[in-house]
């Protein structure tokens, strides 16, 4: 069967940026139908930046009988104008989608687009299936399709036990020099970075996620290795962005993976979990190579913490925060605005624990949204506040300020807390960096390292060039950037 895949590109933004990640779901399927004995070629608008209006004539420069493509939730309007296009051009072919916009919202895009098939979970193990049996799906899991004009669902894979014999991601299918290309800096050294999950699912419920994977499979530390050296020896991978919902899942697994990535003598990030950084575990993970952990923080306020199902107490955010930095990672923090719950009162001690903790949230604050799959999606339904599902999905693109308000406060209100908050825990943030000289030196040795870095790698002129273009665009982002602290 001849078969393209396609990774859709943020068309939505303007000027189309270069990916930040590799799509190693759409690589990982692209791998299994390869094995399986299938023509495989891949189309990825994002890495090749595609613009909207040449996607059409891309597409139709390759041969196929069926096409899948990935999104998640936020790209449904891109995979319904995608399919559309699909279906003029090659009207016999078969359409796919797998990711998170398929697992959450099928119903939706059967429905409403021209799509034939959704893939949930496991794409690797459903998608070779579903290719043998196009004419008649009833027996492929973890598929939604359209059977005698209503929304046929398979039971799902479920826990998948053989998780250690996956077929590694086709990287070759997909133009690695982008993805490879020196950019990611990884302690100062501007190295090759490649994405790779140890795990998937996750085990806790925060309210407000919306995962990927219902059940959690892990990968043996064993295997992790073996593909990390592999990336090395093919690629000269120097950093490794663990893209896992959780990496940081137990102390004895992190310990296993710390000891035996760090003769490797790479980079290394990932997710954290405050319940399980201490100092110990985090100076463990430094000497393996982690040089930077983000943390779901989310709120400073025990209330919401507790409404959203952390699972974790503001006093444990904030020794993870100091064992983070004490053990020489970098530690960044993403917050939130907007839960259910969500007042003036409780966001003050969200502004308050950035403060008295000296965080510089990451992305500002996050705007809350009931994002299908999550706990959060089908109280808004049944509150009345997604009255029409697809028209929220629509709205999805971009995903910026408030797409539906769960807070009691109006939406002008949340927005004005949302950019007070900001300016005040940066403006905080700020001065105390300039009343400490030492961080400050410490960071600046940083940041003329990473220069350096960049400059060795993109050379000097071009270096200036793009720092005069961000200087123009958005110069507030730039300083901020260049001011951010690295510990
Ligand atoms: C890397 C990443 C990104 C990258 C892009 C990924 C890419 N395609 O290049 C970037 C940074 C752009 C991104 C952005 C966002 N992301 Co994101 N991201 C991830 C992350 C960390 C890793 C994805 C990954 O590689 N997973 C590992 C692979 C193996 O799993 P997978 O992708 O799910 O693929 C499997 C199946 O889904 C399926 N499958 C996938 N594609 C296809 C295609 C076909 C044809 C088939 C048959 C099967 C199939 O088979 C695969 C193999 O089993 C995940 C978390 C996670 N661990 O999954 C979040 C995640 C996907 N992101 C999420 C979210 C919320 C976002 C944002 C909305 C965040 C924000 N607030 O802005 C934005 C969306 C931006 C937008 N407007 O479009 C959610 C998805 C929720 C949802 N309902 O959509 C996730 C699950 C994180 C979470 N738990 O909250 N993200
Ligand atoms: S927010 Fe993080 S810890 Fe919570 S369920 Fe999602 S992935 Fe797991």
């Amino acid at each position: 069967m001849k078969t393209l895949l396609i990774q859709p590109a943020p068309t939505y933004i303007g000027e189309i940026p270069p990916p930040g990640y590799f799509p190693l779901g759409l690589a990982y399927v692209a791998s299994a139908a390869r094995d399986a004995g299938h023509e495989v070629e891949v189309l990825d608008l994002w890495a090749d930046r595609v613009p909207s209006g040449e996607i059409e004539a891309r597409i139709a420069e390759h041969k196929f009988d069926v096409v899948g493509i990935t999104a998640m939730s936020a790209q449904y309007r891109q995979v319904r104008d995608m399919a559309k296009i699909i279906r003029a051009i090659r009207p016999d072919a078969r359409i796919v989608v797998g990711g998170a916009l398929a697992r959450h919202n099928y119903t939706e895009v059967l429905q409403t687009t021209v799509v034939d098939v959704c893939v949930f979970e496991w794409g690797e193990v459903v998608f070779p299936q579903l290719l043998e049996s196009l004419d008649d799906l009833s027996d492929v899991p973890g598929v939604a399709y359209i059977r005698d004009g209503k929304v046929a669902v398979n039971p799902t894979v479920g826990v998948f036990q053989d998780v250690d014999n996956l077929p590694l991601p086709a990287w070759d299918l997909f133009p690695m020099d982008i993805y490879t290309k020196p950019a990611k800096i990884g302690d100062g050294h501007a190295v090759s970075s490649m994405s790779v999950v140890t795990s998937r699912g996750c085990p806790y419920n925060c309210r407000f996620c919306s995962k990927n994977f219902q059940k959690v499979n892990m990968r043996s530390i064993d295997s992790v290795i073996a593909e990390i050296k592999t990336l090395k020896e093919r690629f000269g991978i120097g950093c490794i962005e663990f893209e896992d919902e959780l990496v940081m899942i137990s102390k004895k697994r992190m310990l296993e993976l710390c000891e035996k990535i760090r003769p490797l003598k790479l980079k290394w990030a990932c997710s954290g979990r405050a319940n399980i950084a201490s100092v110990e575990l985090l100076r463990e993970m430094k000497r393996a190579g982690c040089f930077s952990v983000y943390y779901g923080l989310e709120s400073g306020s025990p209330t919401i913490l507790d409404l959203m199902d952390k699972r974790v107490t503001v006093e444990m955010n904030e020794r993870a925060i100091m064992a983070t930095r004490k053990a020489g990672i970098v530690c960044r923090c993403l917050m939130m605005i907007g839960f259910p719950g969500e007042t003036r009162e409780t966001f003050r001690e969200t502004v308050d624990f950035c403060k008295r903790n000296h965080v510089h949230p990451r992305v500002e604050f996050n705007v809350c949204t009931p994002l299908p799959g999550s706990v959060l999606y089908q109280r808004a339904i049944s509150e009345g506040k997604i009255k029409d599902k697809v028209a929220f999905l629509e709205q999805l693109e971009g995903l910026s300020d408030v797409v539906v308000n769960m807070t009691e406060m109006s939406d002008d209100e949340l927005m004005e807390l949302k950019e007070a908050g900001g300016i005040e825990a940066r403006e905080h943030y700020y001065r105390w960096r300039r009343r400490n000289p030492s961080i400050m030196m410490k960071d600046g040795l940083k940041k003329i390292q990473r220069i350096a870095a960049y400059a060795k790698v993109w050379g000097f002129s071009a270096l200036l060039r793009e720092g005069v273009k961000r200087l123009r665009n958005d110069r507030e982002a730039l300083l901020r950037t260049l001011l951010r602290a690295e510990y």
